[in-house]
């Protein structure tokens, strides 16, 4: 039920998204599968991932730098615990799509199994993939590169992706324990739509292009971001581009911004998803890994914190109890991409 005229039940939302894809060029793969990221972006509050990521994507297809029309290929199985998936030029979305029910059984199946994609291009958050890994019963990671955006600690260029890092435990009864992070202080999204609020950044997140601590979000953009916790956020980092990218015979940040040639189009690389079974990783051991779990979770919330996702799941109940809040200007920019497909795109 939707009271505020300004919201959208989700289901709308969705197919409106879409429909703007469909316009834009892509097919009905790559678009359900961008609508369904962006949507649940929106709906869980996490707006550095929400529709304003719709532009992005659509000037990416314009500049031609991604395959509106791929469909993901998978590799012939070869029994062993790597599923590994082929973007073919297109969104990572629908890769992980096809290749998520046969990480799981291959997971079920060994104990542990790992999702290569290759050949992506990537926008996304990664909750969502975390997420419908647990689904299954599975316990998950999921990591990538991006393009060089980030200083390694002690450094001032940008070398190192946002390499976002995102980990899912399954509970029954309740929503899965999720977090899911940029290796960098904030998303560069953040960033971004700090830049288009005309507000200034917090100490600490970013360096202009000569090394200097800045809080101006145009110059941040135009130096270097730089890592959370200093040297540990660098070293994880640094450890996501060895097997997010080289172990996978994909790019680096480096290499993928040097091929794109901008930082205002969509990142092309590769991904890596990795499921575990707690109970077969557990098993002849005493206690059952999800009643531990339990227990771990509940101490934390004795003490008054909250559990990483609570937030979003939150936003996503009162999505679904009272629709999607959008701006006017959001609902504006909606209409106009609807109407223009393509052409409403700059490059
Ligand atoms: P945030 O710092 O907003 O949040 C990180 C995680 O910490 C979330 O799971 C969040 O849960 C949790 N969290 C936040 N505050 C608390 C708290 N007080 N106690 C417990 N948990 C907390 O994320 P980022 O800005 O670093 O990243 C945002 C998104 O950007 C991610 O989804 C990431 O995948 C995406 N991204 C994608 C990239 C790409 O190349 N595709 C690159 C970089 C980022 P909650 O959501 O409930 O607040
Ligand atoms: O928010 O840092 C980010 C980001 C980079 C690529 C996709 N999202």
């Amino acid at each position: 039920m939707t009271s505020d005229p300004a919201s959208l039940p989700i289901d709308a939302l969705f197919a409106r998204v879409e429909a703007i894809f469909r316009r834009g060029g892509l097919n009905a793969v790559q678009s359900g599968a961008l609508a369904r990221v962006i949507v649940a972006g929106e709906r869980d509050a996490c707006k550095s991932h929400g529709i304003y990521r719709i532009e992005g994507a659509l000037r990416t297809v314009k500049a031609g730098k991604v395959n509106a029309e791929a469909m993901p290929e998978l590799a012939p199985d070869d029994g062993s615990a790597i599923i590994r998936v082929n973007a073919r030029g297109g969104f990572a979305n629908p890769a992980f799509e096809l290749g998520l029910p046969h990480l799981a059984e291959r997971a079920q199946r060994l104990g542990m199994a790992a999702l290569v994609i290759n050949d992506c291009t990537h926008f996304s958050a990664l909750w969502p993939e975390v997420e419908a890994v647990t689904a299954h019963g599975l316990a998950a990671l999921a990591l990538c590169p991006s393009y060089a955006t980030v200083a390694p600690a002690g450094g001032t260029k940008p070398l190192l992706g946002t390499n976002p890092f995102a980990f899912g435990w399954p509970r029954s009864g309740s929503d899965p324990y999720v977090f899911d992070f940029a290796t960098s202080v904030a998303a560069r999204g953040e960033i971004e739509l700090k830049r288009r609020a005309g507000e200034k950044l917090p100490e600490g997140w970013a360096v202009d292009a000569d090394g200097r601590s800045t809080r101006d979000p145009e110059a941040a953009l135009a130096g270097a971001m730089l890592t959370f916790g200093g040297h540990k956020g660098s070293a994880i980092s640094t450890m996501i581009e060895l097997l997010a990218g080289i172990m996978i015979g994909d790019l680096t940040s480096l290499e993928s911004l040097r091929q794109l040639g901008s930082t205002n189009l969509s990142p092309s690389h590769g991904e890596l998803i990795l499921a575990f079974s707690p109970e077969r990783f557990a098993a002849g051991r005493e206690g059952e890994p999800f009643a531990r779990a339990e227990t771990l979770f509940e101490a934390i919330l004795g003490q008054g914190a909250r559990l990483p996702s609570q937030r979003r799941f939150a936003a996503r109940a009162r999505a679904e109890a009272e629709g999607i809040a959008l701006s006017e200007a959001e609902r504006t920019q909606l209409d106009r991409l609807a109407a223009e497909g393509l052409d409403a795109i700059t490059l």
